[in-house]
């Protein structure tokens, strides 16, 4: 993988981040955040506060199987029962991935605004909440709507590895998912373990950037993103749906057609489905095909046993 760090801004105007955008090219604005109330307020004791019992989905570090549909909740959670947890427990890798701030929480709106000077439009009822302990993982993968991110880091830090969407089939994409086949978790200390197994990686062209508290990242659409929590986190993103033709053709058919028919498949033909997939990723070699391939369950036989 050859990776560098993202542009790195400090005072931006829309026309330059919509020029970025456009090109492909992820943007750190650094120190984003200070002009927000939630900069100074949003720690986990303060959102335990406010967000108290409402139960909340959460996500562990195993990588989603070939039954899962994307984005099924590994556990459910009173939201102060979980914030207990992640206080008491250093490395308490749970994640609470999208939580909407604006349906669930509504009285956190007005600790921030609408950035409209840097992307627009935003969509307003979708700010989301991402809360996670430090040694969480949040596999690599592209946002299903197919939205530029403004993805900001409001307490701790986090460390991405991120690829433009054309990048896809070096990273292994799995047909018909935001995902790839490729686990990245701690790939820092993988890399050369990584390069081995999945040699198209080598030619992949990425960067990789830490986050600290007020920075934030805007990913153009379809950015693939691999986060690793390097301490306790919690951070927010505001989504810019794309208003291009083909962005909203892209944007609805992963919504839409590609997720229900992933997730028809998975229920009722899981092992077929994804041997049908392993068969249809490009550059999957025969230990690959053999790594990922599931057995089929033995036949019934018709016939009755003597
Ligand atoms: O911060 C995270 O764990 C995930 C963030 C993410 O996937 C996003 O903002 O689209």
């Amino acid at each position: 993988m050859h990776l560098k760090s993202p542009k790195i801004l400090t005072v931006v105007g829309k026309k330059q981040i919509r020029n970025y955008i456009s090109q492909q090219t992820p943007v750190v604005l650094k120190n984003f955040a200070h002009r927000w109330k939630a900069q100074n307020l949003w720690t986990p004791e303060y959102l335990q506060n406010k967000i108290k019992d409402i139960k909340v989905p959460l996500y562990n570090n195993v990588k989603s199987d070939a039954y899962t549909p994307v984005n099924t909740a590994d556990d459910y959670m009173a939201f102060s029962d979980y914030i207990q947890n992640i206080l008491q427990h250093p490395e308490h890798k749970w994640r609470l991935f999208l939580f909407n701030i604006y349906t669930q929480a509504p009285e956190l709106l007005k600790d921030f605004d609408y950035p409209t000077d840097v992307i627009s439009p935003i969509v307003k009822q979708a700010p989301m909440l991402f809360i996670g302990g430090k040694g969480s993982i949040t596999h690599m993968h592209f946002d299903i709507d197919y939205s530029t991110v403004l993805h900001v880091q409001i307490y701790g830090r986090k460390k991405f590895l991120l690829f433009p969407f054309d990048q896809q089939h070096l990273l292994y994409r799995k047909p018909f998912e935001v995902l790839s086949w490729v686990d990245f978790s701690n790939y820092a200390e993988r890399i050369n373990e990584l390069e081995t197994q999945f040699p198209k990686l080598k030619e992949a062209q990425g960067y990789e950037v830490i986050l600290e508290p007020s920075d934030a990242l805007i990913m153009p659409p379809g950015f693939w993103h691999h986060i690793e929590y390097l301490e306790n986190s919690i951070a927010m993103s505001m989504r810019s749906i794309n208003t291009t033709p083909i962005g909203i053709l892209k944007g609805l058919w992963y919504l839409i057609g590609m997720r229900n028919i992933d997730t028809f498949m998975k229920k009722h033909f899981p092992i077929y489905w994804n041997n049908y997939k392993v068969h249809q990723t490009p550059y999957f070699d025969s230990s690959l095909k053999e790594k990922f391939l599931l057995p089929n369950p033995p036949s019934k036989s018709l016939s009755p046993q003597l």
